[in-house]
């Protein structure tokens, strides 16, 4: 360690877990992964706010550059709240499939089946709204946050796969551009939306496109 080193350490908790155990639990969550789709068909079913604290929780619990934790999950259950996000999504929402998205943008979205209507901005009993710190004071000092991007990315990723786990349903939505919720929510100007996540359970015989992922040999190359 450099010499310059601030760093105290401890002793590393992990646990080690024998070869047939670690195949087991690679395929079992493989397996719970690969159930998991983007729902937007929501019920008005709520979900208790444990469930959502315990998702965030870990999600927290993600890596991120220079250990800054540049996350901040705003949790919307209040029923004007969300009518405000829905009108507000839905008005660029239209500019986007009307105006701003190019051909080759609006085939790939045909296949979802995806237009501007968002009424799942008002029915799911929950909407986390993620926002990505950009900086942070410090001894009246503005110093960035680092590799921000990808710590947040990672720590979403976390957070949806905490909430499938529990059995909850979410959507990954990217109005887009995104900047009134900033405004709706009252956050600061360092802290910037990341994505939409409506999270609550799927209305009774509720579909989703029937659209396939990538083998194993597609996404992967050993060398
Ligand atoms: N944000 C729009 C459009 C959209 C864009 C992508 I990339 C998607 O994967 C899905 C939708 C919407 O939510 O409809």
């Amino acid at each position: 360690m450099k010499e310059s080193s601030t760093a105290i350490h401890k002793a590393l908790d992990f646990c080690r877990l024998s070869a047939d155990e670690q195949v087991r639990r690679a395929d079992e969550l493989f397996e719970l992964l690969s159930k998991r789709r983007t729902v937007r068909e929501y019920s008005d079913r709520d979900v208790p706010l444990e469930l959502i604290e315990k998702a965030i929780a870990t999600a927290g619990t993600a890596p991120s550059g220079a250990n800054m934790q540049p996350w901040r999950f705003v949790v919307v259950r209040d029923p004007e709240i969300k009518k405000k996000i829905r009108e507000a999504a839905e008005k660029e929402e239209y500019e986007s499939y009307h105006n701003r998205m190019s051909e080759k943008w609006l085939r790939r979205l045909a296949v979802l089946g995806t237009d501007e209507h968002k009424p799942f901005l008002e029915i799911a009993p929950y909407l986390i709204v993620v926002f990505r710190i950009t900086t942070v004071e410090e001894n009246g000092d503005t110093e960035p946050t680092y590799y921000s991007q990808e710590s947040v990315g990672i720590a979403v990723g976390m957070l949806l796969t905490a909430l499938h786990n529990m059995g909850l349903a979410t959507l990954t939505h990217t109005p887009s551009p995104m900047k009134f919720l900033q405004e709706i929510l009252g956050r600061p100007k360092n802290e910037v939306p990341f994505v939409l996540i409506p999270v609550g359970y799927p209305i009774e015989n509720a579909t989703v496109p029937d659209i396939h992922r990538k083998p194993l040999t597609q996404i992967m190359e050993v060398i």
